[in-house]
Order: C-alpha cells, then structure tokens, then sequence
C-alpha cells in the first residue's frame, strides 16, 4: 500500500469476517451490509484505508489488502473486547442512546478501557492518514476519536456518523462523562445523524454542557465551526433488485410459502435484541388468536432472530423472555401441525432473506426506538410488485422517510393488534397505494447517496448548498 491515504474509514469493525477453508487455512471475505457496499467504490476510487477490530481478541495483524480495499488492523485484547466493547458500548451506550429501554451501566473501568481504546484507534488514523486527508469515523464505539484525531492531526477534514439515534438531553444527562463524549464528537467538522432530533438534541447538549454558541447547524467552539445535520442512511437497491431477479430466489420464496401451508405470512428479522420489539409484536400476534381473530393455519408468524451480543447479561435475558413468550403462545394456540410462529434463532444468506420478504404478505418492524431499521427499507426495495404490506413503528428513523407504512406505536398493543389486523386485511389496490410511493423513495434515497451526500457535506462546507459556516 501506498504510504498513507487520502480517504481513511475508522469503524469498530473492519468490513470483512474471516473464513476457515477446507484446509483449515484463514481467509477473509468482504461482510455484508450496505455500509461496506456503499463506501468501496469511494475507497477504490480514492486509495483509501479502512481501520477497525478484525473481529477476534488477542491477536496483531499487519495492515492487508482485500477486495480491493486497504485494511488496517486495530488488535483488541480479551480484556477490552469485554471492558471496551461488551461493556461501555453494548452495556452503557447502547441502553442509553435507546431510551433507556434496559438500564445503562455506569462503571469507571469501562469508561477507562473507551478511552483507551478510542486513542488507539485516533493514533492509527493519525499514521495512516495523508496531509489534509478526508477521515470518516462511524458509530458511537468511537465518538472521541475526532477530538483525539484533531489534537494529533489538525490538518484532516473529519467526519462523523452516528447510526443509531441520539437521546434528549434530560437521558444524556445521566452520563458521567457526557461532557467528553460531546467534546469528543465536536472534534469533527460534521456530525452526522439519522434524524434531524438527533442533530438538534447534540447542539443543545453542545450549548449546554461546554457553553458553546449555536446557530442553526452549526456549533462554534472556539475558532472551529461543526456542523451537525441529518443524513439517513439507507439500503443498496440494485444489490436487492439483482437477488430477487434470481430465478432460484423466486423459486425459494415460493417454496417458503408453499411449506407455510397456504397461511398468509408476518414476517419479522431483527438482531436478537432488546430494542426491537420483538416481544411486543409476539404478544399482540398472539393475542389475536385468543381474541379469534385469526385462526391457526390462517395465519403464521415468521420470527428470525440473529444471534446478537451473547456475552452482555441483557441479551441473554432477553433471549430466554422471547424463547418462553414464543412457547407459551404456540403452547397456546398452535393445533398438531399448524404452529403460529416460526422463530428461527440463526443467521441466514442475504438469498434466503430476499426470499423471505418475497414471500411475506406483512413485514413487521416494531422497534422501540431504532436509529433506522435498514430492514424495514429492504422490505420496501424488493417489492418491485408493489404488493404485500408494512408495518412499522413510529420510533425508528425508517418512519420519516417510509410514512405510508402502517405506523404503530409498539408500545401500544391494542393499536398494534388492530394495525396487524389491518394490514393483514388490506387489498392489493391499497398495498399498491402505500408500498409504490415508498418504493420510489427507497430508489431516488439509497445508500450510494447517502455516502455521497455526507462526503461532499463534509468536503464542501463553503458549497451554497450547505448552510454558511457563520
Ligand atoms: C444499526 C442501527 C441502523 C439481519 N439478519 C440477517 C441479516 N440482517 C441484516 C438486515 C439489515 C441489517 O442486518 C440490520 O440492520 P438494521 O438497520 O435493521 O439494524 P441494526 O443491526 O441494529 O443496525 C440501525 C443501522 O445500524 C445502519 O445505520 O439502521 O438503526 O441500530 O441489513 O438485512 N443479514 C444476513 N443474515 C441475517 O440473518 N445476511
């Protein structure tokens, strides 16, 4: 690789999973997801460098290149993976950047081991980077790393993206070190959200805690003007067209319906975890039943739910509640041969997931609170027929884009088991009517724009496009 780069990724995970071969030999393969999709071209085409955690603890690598991207090992010890990443990420961020559905814990040492961490990754990023570099740092595992990437480098242009929401700051108080983490972030020269809440709860925070003026967008802290502003990100929409063009693909989706018995079919894939809703929509799902609402055999519940953080104690507790939850309603209602809900505790290829939207009448996104739900916009951009229905909650970010979905607040299981009802009942005329118009903007809004959007946001600052800098 060229000595340093001009365009860096820092992001907690480099966007590639190793594979064992036949031979037991390690290789790499490039992971899915939009993320990766989206920024590869921008990558190639720039010489750029990807930092991030290859994924196992304990272990240095040298910087490697795959598929064309030039990739840069950040090693992990067993200790941080579990302080850094399993605690002040996944135990303390996390909860508390969703509403505080689970409760955040705040302990000194995982805040200790953040930190540390956060600065290995600056370091990195500081050596890779050539003179007046773009830096682009993802999600909230590396919010100080701007700041910390600034005192080092005061010559890059930095960028920041958030995917997951931003809470208020009546939440965002709690935090012992909510003063750094915003000083952290307000290192960059844009920050980026999924929602315009979002941004407008960051500069209050940014006027309250460090005193700092705010105009519109913009916060000033001392001679430097940060912009703060929405982008939604969003799915890669030839990618999913290609798969459900797969003649095998359509065949598969038939055969899943053929298989479910001829029963219309809900649908929910999520990450096994708390902030989905998944009990929520189980429990009105089932009441329907109890209700006679539905039948058995009239209709089937489609749960998958992938494996997610099962070394943090919320998500193995979460895991036995649906387990039960799924028991008892099937206990219930289910007759010999007719189960209600298929949960499905596994991973599966994006093939059997295109599938798996093909062959669902109703998609079910229930989050509590989500930064997006990239899942609900992938549902959309593979229903090229315009047929089948959505539901979706208002609390995930996919709502201000998607708003001919059925809304429901999942919180509320009586307005969730008449919305299911709904979209269950509703006739091709009117899928049609909701699922084109979300369609068209899944297709004018898709990843590629969402990157190129940000980037020239955070190249451009001065374009008339963008707001001025004072
Ligand atoms: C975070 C934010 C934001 C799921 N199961 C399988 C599988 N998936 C894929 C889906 C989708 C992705 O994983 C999940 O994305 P979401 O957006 O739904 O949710 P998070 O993982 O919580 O993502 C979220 C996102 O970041 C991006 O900014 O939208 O709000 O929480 O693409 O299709 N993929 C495969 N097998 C599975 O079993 N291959």
């Amino acid at each position: 690789m060229s000595d340093r780069s001009e365009f860096v990724v820092v992001a907690n995970r480099l966007p590639v999973d190793r594979v064992n071969g036949e031979d037991g030999a390690p290789s790499w393969r490039r992971s899915p997801g939009g993320l990766v999709t989206a920024i590869a071209p921008v990558m190639r085409a720039r010489d750029g460098a990807w930092i991030g955690w290859p994924g196992a603890p304990d272990e240095e690598l040298e910087p490697f290149v795959e598929d064309g991207m030039h990739l840069v090992p950040v090693g992990l010890s067993a200790l941080e993976v579990e302080r850094y990443y399993e605690g002040f990420s996944n135990a303390t961020l996390w909860p508390l950047y969703h509403d505080v559905i689970a409760p955040p814990v705040y302990e000194r040492k995982l805040w200790d081991a953040y930190v540390k961490v956060n600065r290995r990754f600056a370091e990195k990023a500081a050596e890779v980077a050539a003179e007046r570099a773009v830096v682009w740092v993802q999600d909230y595992q590396l919010q100080l790393v701007p700041a910390m990437l600034r005192e080092l480098r005061p010559d890059l242009r930095i960028g920041f993206f958030l995917h997951i929401p931003f809470p208020p700051m009546e939440l965002f108080w709690q935090l012992p070190w909510r003063r750094q983490i915003i000083e952290g972030l307000l290192g960059a020269d844009l920050v980026g959200f999924q929602r315009p809440g979002a941004a407008a709860n960051f500069l209050r925070l940014a006027r309250r805690l460090l005193d700092g003026r705010t105009s519109g967008q913009m916060a000033f802290v001392g001679d430097r003007a940060v912009r703060a502003a929405a982008f939604p990100i969003s799915v890669d929409v030839r990618e999913l067209e290609a798969l459900i063009g797969d003649p095998a693909v359509r065949r598969r989706a038939e055969e899943i319906r053929a298989d479910l018995g001829g029963a219309k079919v809900l649908l929910g894939v999520d990450r096994l975890d708390y902030t989905k809703g998944i009990a929520q929509r189980l429990q009105a799902f089932g009441e329907l039943f109890r209700d006679g609402d539905l039948k058995p055999g009239e209709a089937v519940f489609v749960q998958i739910a992938t494996p997610s953080r099962e070394r943090v104690e919320q998500y193995r507790l979460l895991r036995d509640q649906i387990e039960q939850e799924v028991g008892r309603i099937n206990g219930e209602y289910a007759e010999l041969g007719l189960p209600v809900i298929h949960y499905l505790h596994t991973s599966y290829t994006r093939d059997e997931l295109a599938a798996l939207y093909l062959a669902a009448d109703v998609m079910v996104v229930t989050p509590l609170r989500d930064g997006m739900n990239l899942v609900a916009k992938e549902y959309v951009a593979c229903r090229t027929d315009h047929r089948g229905a959505l539901v979706l909650s208002e609390f995930a970010g996919a709502a201000d884009e998607l708003k001919r979905a059925f809304l429901v607040n999942p919180y509320d299981i009586n307005g969730l088991k008449a919305t299911l009802l709904e979209a269950l009942r509703a006739e091709p005329a009117e899928q049609s009517r909701r699922m084109r118009p979300m369609r068209r903007r899944v297709i004018e809004h898709d990843v590629d724009r969402w990157a190129r959007e940000f980037l020239t946001a955070l190249e451009n600052p001065h374009h008339p496009d963008q707001p001025s800098a004072r």
